[in-house]
Order: structure tokens, then C-alpha cells, then sequence
């Protein structure tokens, strides 16, 4: 630069161009953009100078010294004038590169500025993208939020609900307990209305046992009264019996005179004691009716119905049924020992049959009776009861008759049941499905001790009088009766 700088200066020097006249010269210097105007003094000498060169060289030998000499002081101070001038020049240079300097730094601010500025746009930018970002997480955020207080505010509606239907519970508890508390009251009131009338219905007992123990002491006088009457009646039914007697007595010592052969026959046949219906019939009795019948070897007595008519009579009844006045569904015990009266309605008793049967072989006969006018039998040759040990389980052979087979009563060697002794071969108990005690199989086509049944009732019963191989199930029969006859029985020739 400086160099640039020179070399304008020494061809301003040399080639400098004269711009201006009068007295003065002005230089003009372009150095970019700038232009620098000098004004300088007008020398004669300067333009003289070319010629000067020139002229020492023409004018070599006829100069002076003192011409020389002046000329050199003038060219010195030229000289210095000169240098004075370049002096100025530097300083203006040097000013003017410092305005350049200054326009450099202040361009480099402007750059510096703009990179700032580029920078700061660029920053800008960013904090624009960030502040986007922020936007967008704000957002984000907002809506969370939002969505977490709809929830809050959806808990709160639903808390809120909860807590009107808690209110409204609660209201239903206090009404309850008002109305407890009221039915408690009414309770209380109640009890002791109670206790009153407790109270009251106390004296009336006590009232009405008195009343009671005065009317008992009454009710043992007429007792007394009564029995005295009663004895009356008693004593008057022993004048009957007694005159009875004696006429009985007359009858047959009127008798007596005609027939004295069968007197001795009685006389010698009448034992005190008869084993059964065809011993009563031996010894002459061959009138049906009520006979006392003892077992041989021991105490038991019976009264048993005496069949002296059918097939030669002799026969021994041991059950009866003919118009349900008696109720056949009895217990075990019963059945052992017999109920019902001979004249009516009876069981004669599985023991006595029992040891009877197993005295000598008897027979079997069973009459029975429908509701249609008819009638039939069935015997069987053979019949005996085992013991109670063995539940007086049956057995029987040979059959004829009108009313079944063989199979009609059942199976040979079944046990007897009564509602209260289930010995049958059924998983149910007979005696309690079908009423009364009975050889039951299971439960077997036969039972005549079931419900009576009366006419225009008796059919369609799976508990009453059946006899199957008869009248079918379901057919209730009118009148049954069971007897038993020594096999060997003859009746009167
Ligand atoms: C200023 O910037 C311009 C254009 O970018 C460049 O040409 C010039 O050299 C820079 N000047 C300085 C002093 O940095
Ligand atoms: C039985 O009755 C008669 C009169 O009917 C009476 O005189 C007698 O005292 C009575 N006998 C008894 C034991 O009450
Ligand atoms: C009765 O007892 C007598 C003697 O004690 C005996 O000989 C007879 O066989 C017995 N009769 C019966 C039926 O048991
Ligand atoms: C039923 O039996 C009774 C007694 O034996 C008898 O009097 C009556 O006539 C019988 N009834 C019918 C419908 O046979
Ligand atoms: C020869 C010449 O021009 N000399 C001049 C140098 O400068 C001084 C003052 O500036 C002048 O007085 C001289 O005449």
C-alpha cells in the first residue's frame, strides 16, 4: 500500500498533471474510491528543470560558480520544500488511511453486526422452534390436563351423587329407626295390655279351678251314685244268668229221660277243657257259636267262633270280616294275641294258631264273599304257623277250591308283618302301604285283614280286603273268614 502509494507520489513528481494555472499547480490522486486534490506552488524553476538538465550540459564551460551554487541552494530548498510536501502527503496519507482503517473496522462491525444479526437470526430461529416445541408440549400438556380435570370433575359429579344417595339413605334409616323406635312403643303398650290381661285371665283360672274342684268333687259323688246303679244292673244280669241256668238245667233233665245213650256219650266226652272247634263238636256241641278253647299243656285260653255247618262243621275261625266295624291295622302284639270279639269281627291270634297248628296237621279253608251276590273258597290240606322266633311264617300245601290256585294267599314260607314288624320282601313296607298284618311277599297277591271297604267303594283299592286270583287288584271284598279243622276230621257220619 504504502509502495502503491510511493510510486503515485513519484509519478505526481515527475508526471504530475497540471490542472491549474496562475501561480499554482493542483494534483489529483485516485486511490479507490477516493480522490485527493493537492494545490501546489507554480515553480518556473520546475518547468525549467527538463531544460536545465539540458542546459548544463550545453552550457558546461561558460558557467559560473556562484551560478552553481545558487542553483543547488535553490534546488535544496526545492529539495526540502519537496520533502516538506512529502511530509504533508504522508500525514494526509496516513490521515486518510486512518479514515480507511476506520471504514475497514467499520465495515468489519457492519460484518460482524450482520454475522451477530445472521446469528441472532438464527437463534431466533431456534427459539422459535423451541418456543413451537414448548407450544406443542404446552399443548399437550393443557390437554392432559383438561382431560384430568373432566375426570376430576366426572369423579366429583359421581362423589357428589353418592353422597345425595348416602344422604338419601341416611334419611331412610332415620325413618326407619323413628319407626322402630314408634313399633317399639306400640310393643311396650302391647305387653303391657298383655300383662294386664294376664293378669285378669290368672284370677279368672284361679276362679275356674275353683269352680273345677267343686264340680269334681260333684262329679265323684254321681260317680258314686252311678256305680251303686250299676251294681244293681249287674246283680239283675246274675238273677238272668242264674235263671237261665236253671232252666237250661230243666231243658235237659227233661231230655235226659228220652235219650240216655247220648247223655252217657256227652257225660263221658265232656272234658273241661277243649283244644279246638272240632274237639267242642266231638263232644257233641254242633251249635256255631262262641266257644272256650284251651290249650293243652298250659294256661292259655281262647274264645273262638265254632263253624259247626260248613263241610261237617268243626271248624275252628280264626279270622273274620264282614262289615269293617273293626280296625284291622293293629300292631305286632296284637296280631300275637288276637283282637276283635268272636260274635263280630276278629283275629284269633298268631300264637294260639301257632301252637294249635303245630299240635297235629290241620286244614285251611277260606270263604270269601264279593259285592254281586257271590261266593267262593279256597282250601288248602295242609296249614301250619311257625313261632314268633321264626315270625309266624307260613306254611301250606294242597289246594282246591272255587276262588284261585294254589298261589292264591301267596308264597309258602313267608314271614307275617304288621305296620310296626316289616318282615316282607319288599323295599317298602306292605303292612304300612297296604294296611293290616299279613303274610306279605312283596307284597303278594292277597291280604284280608286291609281296609273294609263298603259297597260302590270297593273297587279301584290298593289297600283294601284283596284276593287276586278272585276278583283281580283293586276288588275289596264283603266277607272273609278263615277256620281251621284238624285234617283228619270227620264229620258226624
Ligand atoms: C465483510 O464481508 C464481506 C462480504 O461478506 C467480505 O467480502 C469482507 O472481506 C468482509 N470484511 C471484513 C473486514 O471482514
Ligand atoms: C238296688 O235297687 C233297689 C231298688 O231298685 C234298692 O233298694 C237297693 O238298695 C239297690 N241296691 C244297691 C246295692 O244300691
Ligand atoms: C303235655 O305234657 C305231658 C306231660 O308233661 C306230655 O306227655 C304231653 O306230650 C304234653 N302234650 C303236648 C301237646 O305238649
Ligand atoms: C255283604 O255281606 C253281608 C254279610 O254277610 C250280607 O248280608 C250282604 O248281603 C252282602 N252284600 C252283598 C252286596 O252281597
Ligand atoms: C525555491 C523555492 O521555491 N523556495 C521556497 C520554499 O518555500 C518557502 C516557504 O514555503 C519559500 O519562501 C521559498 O521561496
Amino acid at each position: 500500500m504504502l509502495n502503491r502509494n510511493i510510486l503515485a507520489l513519484s509519478f505526481f513528481l515527475c508526471l504530475g498533471t497540471e490542472t491549474s494555472a496562475v501561480g499554482k499547480r493542483q494534483y489529483q490522486i485516485q486511490n479507490g474510491p477516493c480522490s485527493y486534490t493537492f494545490l501546489l506552488p507554480e515553480q518556473e524553476n520546475c518547468q525549467t528543470q527538463s531544460n536545465s538538465y539540458n542546459y548544463p550540459v550545453q552550457k558546461d564551460g561558460p558557467m559560473d560558480n556562484d551560478e552553481s551554487a545558487h542553483r543547488l541552494e535553490q534546488l535544496e530548498i526545492i529539495m526540502e520544500n519537496n520533502t516538506q510536501w512529502l511530509l504533508k502527503l504522508e500525514n494526509y496519507i496516513q490521515d486518510s488511511m486512518k479514515q480507511d482503517m476506520a471504514q475497514l473496522q467499520q465495515t468489519a462491525v457492519h460484518n460482524h453486526t450482520a454475522t451477530m444479526i445472521e446469528i441472532g437470526t438464527n437463534l431466533l430461529s431456534q427459539t422459535a422452534e423451541q418456543t413451537r416445541k414448548l407450544t406443542n408440549v404446552e399443548a399437550q400438556v393443557i390437554h392432559h390436563t383438561t382431560r384430568l380435570e373432566r375426570q376430576l370433575l366426572e369423579n366429583s359429579l359421581s362423589t357428589t351423587k353418592l353422597e345425595k344417595q348416602l344422604i338419601v339413605q341416611t334419611n331412610e334409616i332415620n325413618m326407619l329407626n323413628d319407626k322402630n323406635s314408634f313399633l317399639e312403643k306400640k310393643v311396650e303398650e302391647m305387653e303391657e295390655q298383655r300383662q294386664v290381661e294376664l293378669k285378669i285371665l290368672q284370677e279368672e283360672k284361679d276362679q275356674l279351678q275353683t269352680l273345677i274342684l267343686r264340680q269334681t268333687v260333684i262329679i265323684g259323688e254321681l260317680e258314686k251314685q252311678l256305680f251303686k246303679v250299676s251294681t244293681n244292673n249287674t246283680v239283675l244280669q246274675q238273677q238272668q244268668q242264674e235263671l237261665l241256668d236253671t232252666v237250661n238245667n230243666l231243658i235237659q233233665t227233661i231230655s235226659a229221660g228220652s235219650t240216655q245213650k247220648t247223655n252217657t256219650v256227652m257225660m263221658q266226652d265232656t272234658p273241661s277243657t277243649f283244644i279246638d272247634c272240632a274237639a267242642v263238636y266231638k263232644s257233641g256241641n254242633s251249635q256255631s257259636g262262641v266257644y272256650t278253647l284251651t290249650l293243652p299243656n298250659s294256661t292259655m285260653e281262647v274264645k273262638a267262633f265254632c263253624d259247626m255247618e260248613t263241610e261237617g262243621g268243626g271248624w275252628t275261625v280264626i279270622q273274620k270280616r264282614f262289615d269293617g266295624r273293626v280296625d284291622f291295622h293293629r300292631t305286632w302284639q296284637e296280631y300275637k294275641m288276637g283282637f276283635g270279639e268272636p260274635t263280630e269281627e276278629f283275629w284269633l291270634g298268631n300264637e294260639f294258631v301257632f301252637r294249635l297248628t303245630n299240635q297235629q296237621s290241620y286244614k285251611l279253608r277260606i270263604q270269601l264273599s264279593d259285592w254281586e251276590g257271590n261266593s267262593g273258597f279256597s282250601q288248602y290240606d295242609e296249614f301250619l304257623l311257625d313261632s314268633e322266633a321264626q315270625n309266624y311264617r307260613i306254611h301250606f300245601k294242597g289246594y282246591s277250591g272255587t276262588a284261585g290256585k294254589i298261589s292264591s294267599i301267596g308264597q309258602p314260607g313267608s314271614d307275617f308283618s304288621t305296620k310296626d314288624v316289616d318282615n316282607d320282601r319288599c323295599v317298602c313296607k306292605c303292612s304300612q302301604l297296604t294296611t293290616g298284618g299279613w303274610w306279605f311277599d312283596a307284597c303278594g297277591p292277597s291280604n284280608l285283614n286291609g281296609m273294609y271297604y263298603h259297597q260302590g267303594q270297593n273297587t279301584n283299592r290298593f289297600n283294601g280286603i284283596k284276593w287276586y286270583y278272585w276278583k283281580g287288584s283293586g276288588y275289596s271284598l264283603n266277607t272273609t273268614t278263615m277256620m281251621i279243622r284238624p285234617e283228619d276230621f270227620k264229620g258226624p257220619v
